[in-house]
């Protein structure tokens, strides 16, 4: 598969700037810092193309990239970048003012084809699975995605992967795809999960 084009169009901070045209949109969920910006990043082979920081709080807006690419089932959509949350730094009036934006948007969507949750590698938190089990209660099936696989050791990888699945009461069918943007390891699984949700 072929990246034609990725392309930043807008961030929006109201359900009225959402675009109006249809286009499907894949949104990345998951804690500020997980890595929401870094692997929309390494999946589109763009460096910079979607703002990431070292300090949690980054991205404050809900971003649309457009992407087009050879596959036809993904000729043509939108990556969506959203805030993260659990972050307590970033002022009440902040949160107040995107929480119901990022709730209004994963929930009443209609172009919204599918979501993927971030969590990372090693620290899976109980809001992790609250936050998988409200976006299953709204109608989703989120693809799981462990960030930062590159901070296993590997002595450890396949014990903390487990320990991850097990903590996000994932079923023993149910995939937790490890990626790291550091290494391109989980990058082409993800892109053909993302093949399938879109064939469905
Ligand atoms: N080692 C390693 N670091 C990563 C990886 N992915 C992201 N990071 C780092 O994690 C930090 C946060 O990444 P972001 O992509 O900005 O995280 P985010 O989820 O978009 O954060 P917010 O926008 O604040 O919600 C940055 O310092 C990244 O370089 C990874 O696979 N491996
Ligand atoms: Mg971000």
């Amino acid at each position: 598969m072929k990246i034609f084009a990725a392309e930043f169009i807008k961030s929006c901070v109201a359900p009225e700037q959402f675009p109006a045209d249809g286009t499907p949109e894949i949104a990345f969920v998951g804690r500020s810092n997980v890595g929401k910006s870094s692997v929309i990043n390494s999946l589109l082979n763009r460096r910079d193309l979607a703002k990431t920081s070292r300090t949690p709080g980054k991205t404050r807006a809900v971003n649309l990239f457009l992407v087009s690419t050879s596959d036809p089932v993904l000729s043509q959509f939108y990556l969506v970048d959203l805030p993260g949350y659990g972050f307590a730094k970033v002022s009440k009036a902040e949160r107040a003012r995107w929480a119901p934006l990022i709730e209004s948007y994963l929930t009443e969507r209609p172009s919204l084809l599918g979501v993927v949750l971030l969590v990372e590698s090693r620290v899976v938190t109980e809001q992790d699975r609250q936050t998988l089990i409200w976006l299953r209660a709204i109608g989703h099936r989120p693809l799981v995605v462990a960030t930062k696989a590159d901070k296993l050791k590997p002595s450890e990888r396949v014990r903390l992967l487990r320990q991850a699945h097990r903590d996000l009461g994932l079923a023993d069918g149910e995939m937790l795809i490890p990626y790291s943007v550091v290494t391109g390891d989980g990058r082409d699984r993800l892109w053909g999960a993302l093949r399938d949700l879109a064939k469905t």
